[in-house]
């Protein structure tokens, strides 16, 4: 009988321990992969789906966008993930955790929001893919949360602070995704 308790309070304080632990890794492992759907501004037809998906040190970016004029269009991720206002200028400016220049998406100093630009063809449609090393999922570069704005005009990828692109014609929030 005695032999018998001292097992079950063993192993229940065993199985105890091990739902504690596998709690608290479920609950600190970050996202694999986030998703941004992006919704027209007042007056723009412009929609589509980013998402972003963590593999190691690398992010890699996918965006499928439509309902654009042809050509350049200035791609960022904004301070905040705040699409309210009828212009989405609710949504800040470029996300610049390490107060860098703007710059393009290629460059070595530049704003973590700054992912250059989409490229529609005659039909309206741009599809674009980046390789990201500056984005994380936690801490301070972590994007969970802010915006995600297509501009009306091409980004010059130099001009300060934002690269001229014009206004917003679509705007989308950060959410974290289904892996
Ligand atoms: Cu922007
Ligand atoms: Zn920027």
């Amino acid at each position: 009988m005695k032999t018998n308790a001292f097992y079950r309070t063993g192993l229940g304080l065993f199985a105890a321990g091990t739902l504690t632990f596998l709690g608290a890794s479920a609950f600190a492992q970050e996202p694999s992969k986030a998703i941004a759907v992006l919704h027209p501004t007042q007056g723009n037809n412009v929609h589509g789906v980013v998402t972003f998906t963590k593999t190691g040190d690398k992010m890699k970016i996918v965006a499928d966008v439509m309902g654009l004029t042809p050509g350049k269009h200035g791609f960022h991720i904004h301070e905040y993930g705040d699409c309210s206002a009828p212009d989405a200028t609710s949504a800040g400016g470029h996300f610049n955790p390490t107060n860098h220049p703007h710059a393009g998406h290629d460059a070595a100093e530049r704003h973590e929001g700054d992912m250059g630009n989409l490229e529609a063809d005659a039909s309206g449609k741009a599809h674009l893919e980046l390789t990201d090393d500056m984005m994380t999922f936690s801490g301070e570069k972590s994007i969970i949360g802010r915006g995600v704005i297509v501009h009306a005009k091409a980004d010059d990828l130099q001009s300060q602070p934002v690269g001229n692109a014009g206004g917003r014609v679509a705007c989308g929030v950060i959410g974290i995704a289904k892996p």
